[in-house]
């Protein structure tokens, strides 16, 4: 038997990760073959409950999961973690303005950043999918200075799949028919999810549905599918959000499928005219874990105008907590 990987995961008690940790210990990310050591971060108030998660992971006798670490500090959760999905994060509570919970947020994903930096493994992939996501990813790696920004990413990962998937319906396919959708930039409402360059079954998608389909339905209907789903199910998207962020770690470990990319929030190198750093969303390809940008991409003025509204709402996000960067400033 293999030596077990260690995966960390934050916000272990709450609806996301009630999915995702059961997914994880049945060996949805690593195979078959592979065991386990869950390591899982909670806040203090919420470690009772965590232990009742731990509780049903036990009895479920996985053959896969050989160890349960339960902490509520970072520097414990995160030693020598190879795979860390950074899920936990501050809702926004009653009359808290957004500054204030990107704050709060900031406060709790510098120190995350820190503690990876001391204590993870040195090629550790970090997910980030606690909101607001990018901005989280942002602060992390400005506070790990000794892993490199490609160490880290935030999840737009559920967007593209609820593209796909509204693609898919409109045209009558399977979402595996419909490739080369993407979001880019933030992980918000002001999201740009784009299908000018998608195809279905090899066919062009803008050729097979209206311009005004794609303006005035798909865009907002994926958008708001969080609201959407808030509204209709009284909580918010949970299994579809452990879903997506095994899927963005399994194409980011084994790479992303031949004629297909994924979206992925990812420090940025100036692609597209997006200022350098800021954490954004782009179709990439991976290969032996390295993580290429799709270059080249026609971009017509209507993209464009997205694009550079993503990057103004990222700026703004960026400066608000731009005081928590580490010393790296
Ligand atoms: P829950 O409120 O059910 O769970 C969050 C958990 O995080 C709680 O148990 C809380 O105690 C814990 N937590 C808070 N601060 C923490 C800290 N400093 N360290 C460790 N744990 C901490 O939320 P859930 O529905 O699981 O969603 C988790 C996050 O994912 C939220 O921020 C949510 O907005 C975000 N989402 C992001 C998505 C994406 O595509 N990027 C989609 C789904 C989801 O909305």
């Amino acid at each position: 038997m293999k030596a077990p990987v260690n995966i960390a995961v934050s916000g272990a008690a709450g609806q996301i990760s009630y999915s995702l940790l059961f997914r994880l210990a049945a060996g949805d990310l690593l195979g078959q073959d592979q065991p386990i050591s869950l390591h899982l971060l909670e806040i203090p108030a919420a470690i009772p409950f965590l232990k009742g998660v731990v509780m049903e992971l036990n009895d479920c006798a996985f053959p896969l999961l050989h160890k349960v670490v339960v902490s509520d500090n970072p520097e414990v959760a995160f030693k020598q973690a190879d795979y860390v999905f950074l899920v936990g994060a501050t809702p926004r509570g009653p009359g808290m303005e957004r500054s204030d919970l990107l704050t709060a947020n900031a406060e709790i994903f510098s120190t995350q950043g820190k503690a990876l930096n001391k204590v993870a493994s040195r090629d550790v992939k970090v997910l980030v999918t606690g909101n607001p996501a990018n901005t989280n990813a942002l602060i992390a790696l400005n506070n790990a200075p000794d892993l490199s920004p490609d160490n880290f990413s935030a999840m737009t990962m559920l967007d593209h799949n609820r593209a796909k998937n509204q693609l898919a319906e409109k045209c009558g396919v399977l979402c595996s028919d419909v490739k080369n959708v993407i979001v880019w930039g933030n992980h918000s409402a002001g999201q740009y999810p784009d299908i000018h360059h998608a195809r279905v079954k090899g066919q062009e998608a803008l050729s097979l549905v209206d311009e005004a389909w794609f303006v005035d339905e798909f865009i907002p209907v994926v958008q708001q599918r969080g609201a959407a789903v808030i509204q209709a199910r009284g909580k918010s998207s949970a299994a579809s959000a452990a879903s997506a962020a095994l899927d963005l770690m399994r194409n980011w470990i084994y790479g992303t499928d031949e004629n297909d990319w994924i979206s992925m929030a990812i420090a940025s190198d100036g692609s597209y005219g997006i200022e350098k750093g800021l954490v954004f969303s782009y179709p990439v390809t991976i290969e032996d874990g390295k993580v290429s940008i799709v270059k080249g991409l026609p971009i017509n003025d209507f993209s464009l105008q997205r694009l550079r509204s993503n990057e103004a709402e990222l700026r703004e996000e960026r400066n608000a907590v731009r005081h928590l960067f580490g010393s790296e400033g």
